[in-house]
C-alpha cells in the first residue's frame, strides 16, 4: 500500500493527501464497536466525566484497539512512503461533532503549541469513521500553506472551538483556495503540521467521527516540555529522544491510566505555554 512516486510528490507540494482507502465496512463497523466498548468500560469504571478528555489526546495509551488501527499495514504504509520507516505514534484523537452541533476547529497549524518546533518530520492520518463532508463539518486544508513557516496565532478559547486553546491563525485565510476534505468511513487523508486547516458546524443529522493519528519520526524532538513519550511502530529508534510506552493490553488499566496522567501532565507543558486562560475542558 506504499503511496506511488506521484502521491508523495503531491503531498510535498500541497501539504496534503486524500482520499486513501484505509478500512473497509467490515472493518469500520469493527472499530465503531471498539470504540462503544470502550465507552461502556469508561462508564463501567466510574470514568463517564473524564471520557471525553481521555479520547481527545492520547487514546493510544489506554485502548488497545487503537494501537491496531494504528499498525494497519493499509494506514501506515503510506506514512512510511512519506516520513520513512522508522516511525513513531506521539498521539491518537478522536475529534467528534455531534449531529446538529456548533462546534469548529478555526484555522490553526498544528505544530503551533505541540513543543515540536517546525518540523516536516511529523504527519497526520485523519479516518473518517463516518460520512464527512461539507455538511457534517469536514476539514478544509489550504493547498501549499506548509511551506510557510509557524505563522503567530491568537487564543479565542471559544467553547464552540475543539481545539486545546480555541486558537486560530493571526493572518487573513483566503477561503476561496480552500480544499473540502471530504471522505467516505473507513478513507483517510494526511496533512502536513505546518497545513493551514480548519472545519465547520454539523449540520448533518449523524455524528461526525475522525480518528486521528500523529506520527513522527525518531529525529524529532520536543522542545519544551522537559519530556516526551511515544509509541514504535515501526523501525527502529537509536535517537534517544523519547521515551517509549509499550501498547496497552486491555481497556483502561490503572497502570495505563496513572502514566496517562504523567504524560498529559508533561505535555501540558508545551501545549499551555503562554496561555492567559485555562484550556478547552476536554484538555
Ligand atoms: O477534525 C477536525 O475538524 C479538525 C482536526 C484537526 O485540526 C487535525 O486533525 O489536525
Amino acid at each position: 500500500m506504499k503511496l506511488s512516486d506521484e502521491q508523495v510528490d503531491q503531498y510535498r507540494s500541497n501539504g496534503y493527501l486524500f482520499p486513501l482507502d484505509a478500512f473497509n465496512a467490515p472493518q469500520v463497523e469493527m472499530i465503531v464497536a471498539e470504540f462503544e466498548q470502550a465507552q461502556a468500560d469508561a462508564s463501567a469504571l466510574g470514568l463517564e466525566s473524564e471520557w471525553p478528555r481521555l479520547i481527545r489526546a492520547n487514546a493510544h495509551y489506554l485502548l488497545p484497539f487503537i494501537y491496531q488501527v494504528a499498525t494497519a499495514p493499509r494506514l501506515l504504509d503510506p506514512v512510511e512512503s512519506i516520513l520513512g520507516p522508522d516511525l513513531l505514534l506521539w498521539s491518537a484523537e478522536f475529534f467528534i461533532k455531534g449531529a446538529h452541533t456548533d462546534k469548529i476547529v478555526s484555522w490553526h497549524q498544528d505544530l503551533t503549541y505541540w513543543g515540536l518546533g517546525e518540523t516536516d518530520d511529523e504527519i497526520t492520518a485523519w479516518v473518517a469513521l463516518s460520512e464527512v463532508n461539507v455538511e457534517s463539518g469536514c476539514m478544509r486544508f489550504l493547498p501549499s500553506s506548509h511551506q510557510q513557516r509557524i505563522l503567530p496565532h491568537r487564543d479565542t478559547f471559544d467553547e464552540a472551538n475543539l481545539l486545546s486553546r480555541g486558537q486560530e491563525v493571526a493572518v487573513e485565510v483566503d477561503e476561496q483556495q480552500a480544499v473540502n476534505v471530504e471522505l467516505h468511513p473507513g478513507q483517510m487523508s494526511l496533512h502536513h503540521g505546518r497545513m493551514f486547516h480548519a472545519s465547520g458546524p454539523n449540520s448533518s443529522d449523524h455524528d461526525r467521527i475522525g480518528l486521528v493519528f500523529r506520527f513522527l519520526t525518531p529525529s524529532v524532538r520536543q522542545l519544551v516540555a522537559k519530556r516526551d513519550y511515544a509509541m514504535q511502530v515501526r523501525g527502529i529508534d537509536d535517537r534517544g529522544n523519547w521515551i517509549h510506552v509499550a501498547p496497552p493490553t486491555r481497556n483502561f488499566a490503572a497502570a495505563d491510566l496513572e502514566l496517562y496522567k504523567r504524560i498529559r501532565a508533561d505535555q501540558l507543558s508545551a501545549l499551555a505555554e503562554g496561555a492567559t486562560q485555562e484550556l478547552h475542558k476536554a484538555y
